[in-house]
């Protein structure tokens, strides 16, 4: 164990834009919390802070989508997840949002701390613009084709399928994500952290103490940004959600996500605690940041580089990412709803924390990615959680309550002990491992302790040596050491299985000095339940009508920016009847139709000949645009324009008044 004497933790705030899915768990907020526990039953000084992250385009693209404001948004996931979280015993000292004041507050200082210090630099570039709505193309604001891979859909940030990281300008084909327009480019200043100085003095340097203290995969990734050198990145973007930028000149600038986010972790200590320059300020404190493989470069390279630059903040000493976990053999996804939803899990599997915990702690993805089956999940339950460690737990709880009516033995002559000495060097084993981040190992080294008590009672076998001579004493001396293991048990499996491991300290009736010869222990209640198959089915089930439902829902078009009714009310609709309709020759998608529209009779050319044909129209009634510029097509002037519905598969019908009214009726 490291000798610092503080150890602040952080788990990677959750982007509140969606529920929890077990990739989550597994990544980071697992792993943390694991570690934490460990800390803190050793008497460890621990912090342990997490909270939303609410800044950021995804946040206001779905806002966009769903027709709310980003605050809507941001309110209504910050609730679902810390929710969430707090079923799932994640024991953070402070959850917190980046929407609050305070971070707003801390994360501005910083800001004004590293631009004061001369830091930034200043530049104006020409970036992606969108004419139609107004607005500069940043981050997920913009897709293409990914420049290394090929992937369609990359984002204007990073490509989701090779995960590199991408700025706009380097994506083939962009397209703006909020209309689909090809955007044009546009001068704008912005303040850029210039990562390549802050390398060449700093990074090189520092990462290279790295070497033998970061998972090999973590300070190898980080190697690789550092080989292909550092450009500057800018800190700042032309968006209105997020953090303002507090200097003159950045009117309509908010910070970088990544930029405040980060800072969210100091915000979140200051939130919980007046002392929080103990834990950022202060040789003595170790930070350690919880993270999956995509945030790698963000939290080994620029937020470094910002503290580093602004000076009087710690630096991260352990940075123990995890690879992504997979479902089923597929990348999970929370768009394609390819997952398995942490609160839809505690709904089918009340109770069955420790079981989801044990197994995505067994499969983590450590050092490279891994692959969550119902199947896989199901048999890890019953052959090693059932049959292992619930059934020599209750071994040893009946033959107690068989033979001594539940108390505890003696064993004054410390007979076996030497099994005790061997769980216990399983015990130190499990807690060096977790030191070493590395968890699976952690686990299996837990397990070999239920595996030893397992065996110890079949060697022994107390319900045959009880039929010998001075059989009585000899069961004493099993059963002594028996429960001493289990004690042993409930406590080194704290970190991993703390429901399981209070439930164990309930029924042994464990007080902190320990288990004492002659004191009651409670009968005992069943660990784990058997996972039947119909429980998997279902789950692979509901996994298989996700994959449907989300096939039959193409995504709709995002809503259009923000009109004035002044906009509005220059367009003239009305209601028209078609009186004539009839195929323009040579163009196979347009029809000429002639529309009384009350006032007069219009021609208009409307592109539906592929939809409908021209003797089922007369007659039809539609909404028309009246004072749309008119439009010359094949020869023939266009005097307006149809409005109807379509849907994601281009399917079109007519928006039609039910019932019908005169031609001409204004609509409003
Ligand atoms: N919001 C999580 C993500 O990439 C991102 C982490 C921020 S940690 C400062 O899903
Ligand atoms: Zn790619």
């Amino acid at each position: 164990m490291s000798t610092n004497k503080k150890h602040l933790v952080t788990c990677a705030l959750p982007y509140a834009n969606g529920p929890l899915h077990i990739g989550h768990l597994a990544g980071c907020f697992l792993p943390s919390d694991i570690y934490v526990r460990y800390l803190r039953n050793a008497k460890k000084e621990v912090l342990f802070v997490c909270g939303t992250d609410e800044h950021g385009v995804p946040i206001t693209l779905q806002a966009k989508k769903k027709g709310v404001t980003p605050q809507d948004v941001v309110d209504e996931n910050y609730t679902l997840i810390r929710d969430s979280l707090e079923k799932w015993g994640i024991g953070f000292d402070n959850f917190s949002r980046t929407t609050r004041p305070i971070h707003h507050e801390t994360a501005k200082a910083f800001f004004k701390t590293l631009y004061d210090n001369g830091v930034f630099v200043e530049q104006v570039t020409e970036q992606y613009y969108d004419e139609e709505s107004n607005q500069f193309l940043a981050d997920r604001y913009i897709t293409g084709d990914c420049p290394h891979c090929k992937h369609q859909g990359a984002y204007g940030d990073q490509c989701e399928n090779c995960g590199r990281t991408l700025s706009p300008s380097e994506l083939i084909n962009p397209k703006s994500a909020l209309t689909g327009n090809s955007p044009v480019k546009k001068e704008t200043k912005n303040w850029f952290l210039p990562l390549d100085t802050i390398q060449a003095s700093f990074l090189n340097e520092w990462v290279a103490t790295k070497k033998d203290v970061w998972k090999s995969h973590v300070y190898g990734q980080c190697m690789s940004w550092l080989n292909d050198g550092l450009k500057p990145r800018a800190m700042t973007r032309d968006l209105d959600w997020g953090v303002k930028v507090p200097i003159e000149g950045a009117d309509g600038k908010v910070m970088y996500v990544w930029f405040d986010a980060p800072i969210g972790y100091i915000s979140a200590t200051k939130e919980c605690t007046d002392d929080w320059k103990s834990w950022w300020q202060n040789p003595e404190a170790e930070l350690t940041h919880f993270l999956g493989k995509d945030n790698i470069v963000f939290h080994t390279i620029i937020f470094p580089a910002m503290l580093k630059a602004h000076g009087d903040f710690n630096l991260p000493t352990h940075v123990p990412a995890n690879e992504f976990l997979n479902l089923e053999g597929e990348k999970l996804s929370t768009s394609r709803n390819h997952a398995v939803w942490l609160h839809e899990y505690l709904n089918d599997f009340p109770g069955k924390e420790d079981e989801l915990r044990y197994v995505l702690t067994s499969i983590m993805p450590e050092t490279k990615d891994s692959d969550f089956s119902w199947a896989d999940f199901q048999a890890r339950v019953n052959n090693e959680l059932v049959a292992i460690l619930g059934n020599w737990v209750n071994r040893v709880m009946v033959l107690t309550h068989k033979y001594f009516d539940g108390v505890v033995p003696a064993n004054e002559n410390k007979t076996d002990y030497d099994v005790l000495e061997s769980a216990r060097a399983l015990e130190e084993k499990v807690g060096g491992l977790i030191e070493e981040f590395k968890f699976r190992d952690g686990l299996a080294e837990l397990m070999a302790i239920a595996r030893l008590g397992n065996k110890y009672l079949q060697d022994t076998a107390p319900w045959h040596a009880i039929k010998e001579e001075n059989g009585q004493e000899r069961v004493k001396e099993i059963l002594n050491v028996s429960l001493q293991l289990l004690a042993l048990f409930a406590k080194s499996s704290i970190p991993f299985l703390p429901h399981t491991s209070g439930k164990l300290t309930d029924m042994l009736q464990l007080k902190p000095t320990g288990l004492m010869a002659g004191q009651q222990v409670n009968k005992p209640t069943l660990l784990f339940a058997k996972i039947e198959d119909e429980e998997i089915l279902k789950q692979k089930e509901r996994l298989e009508n996700q994959a449907q439902e989300n096939a039959e829902a193409p995504e709709l078009e995002p809503i259009k920016p923000t009109i004035t009714f002044d906009d509005f009310s220059k367009l003239d609709f009305r209601v028209g009847t078609i009186v004539e309709a009839a195929k323009v020759p040579k163009a196979d998608k347009l029809l000429q139709l002639l529309v009384d529209i009350g006032l007069e009779k219009r021609t208009i050319l409307s592109g539906i000949a592929q939809h409908f044909s021209p003797e089922d129209l007369v007659g039809k009634q539609a909404v028309v645009v009246t004072n749309l510029a008119p439009r010359k097509m094949r020869g023939v002037e266009s005097n307006g324009m149809l409005l109807m519905a379509e849907n994601t598969e281009g399917k079109l019908v007519f928006v039609e008044p039910v019932g019908g009214i005169e031609p001409g009726s204004v609509v409003r």
